[in-house]
């Protein structure tokens, strides 16, 4: 809990048994929830998420949005942070970001990592989120320095308000096309810091990028009607909790 706020942490995890240890060791205390959200794992996601005392919630629906909208149907707490489970995202700086939240009286943060060293991303991933950053610009009116970025720190009563719609790695820019929108919601973009990553990247650097893009587009002259989170065609309620961690017998 935080000045009163209790704290969700959701993860969306394919195939992230290496990083999880490595973000739940230094997870900070004022957080109530950790929510793995297992999209389908073939390894020991869920096991070790729930044996270091994370909150396993199983997506069968593949895909990054997809298991956010899980995870967030799932979640319990005042605020929701969100970030990767791949330990590329810096967990020690939740509490200043709750800080800044309550303090600028903001609904929405979303975390720049612009800033890291270069060598932690290659040459295109970064040109990617630079052309993808300004189609929003043109599209949209409104400047992001990382409209990819998969940390956002925001007040959960925001899921009600928004429209998010994509099963995939569009769920990024989808939720902030709707935070810097939506009339009376304060959205606010703040730098970060940014390690490279524990496992395998699970980004398909072209298909995403163009997918991404196409959906840019279209979401500027299509916006679904208003459904509240889950009650779309698209996400329908697959979630499931785990209740033990799920021992396979060789
Ligand atoms: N790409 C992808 N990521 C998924 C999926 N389900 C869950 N994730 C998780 O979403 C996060 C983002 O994926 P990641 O490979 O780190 O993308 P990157 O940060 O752009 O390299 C990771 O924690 C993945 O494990 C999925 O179906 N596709
Ligand atoms: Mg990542």
């Amino acid at each position: 809990m935080y000045r009163g706020l209790t704290v969700s942490v959701v993860i969306p995890c394919y195939n992230e048994e290496d990083g999880i240890p490595v973000v739940m060791a230094d997870m900070p205390d004022l957080v109530d929830e950790v929510i793995i959200v297992d999209n389908n794992s073939a390894d020991r996601t869920g096991i070790v998420a729930r044996e270091l005392g994370a909150r396993v919630v199983l997506e069968t629906r593949q895909g990054y949005g997809a298991a956010y909208k899980a995870g967030f149907r799932s979640a319990t707490g005042d605020v929701i942070v969100t970030m990767d489970g791949d330990a590329t995202y810096p967990r020690n700086f939740i509490p200043v970001l709750l800080d800044v939240l309550v303090e600028e009286n903001l609904d929405f943060i979303t975390c720049d990592r612009t800033g890291h060293k270069m060598e932690h991303s290659s040459f295109l991933r970064v040109f990617g989120n630079w052309v993808l950053s300004w189609a929003i610009t043109l599209l949209y009116g409104f400047h992001l320095r990382d409209s990819q970025s998969g940390m956002w720190v925001f007040r959960r009563s925001l899921l009600d308000r928004m429209v998010i719609t994509s099963d995939g790695m569009a769920l990024s820019e989808e939720i902030k096309l709707e935070a810097f929108t939506l009339p009376a919601v304060q959205a606010r973009e703040l730098p970060i810091y940014y390690k490279p990553r524990v496992g395998e990247s699970k980004l398909n650097l072209w298909q995403d990028g163009f997918v991404n893009l196409l959906f840019l587009i279209k979401r500027r002259f299509i916006r679904p009607a208003d459904a509240p989170l889950g009650a779309t065609p698209f996400s329908p309620h697959v979630t499931s909790e785990v209740p033990g961690p799920q021992m396979v017998e060789d």
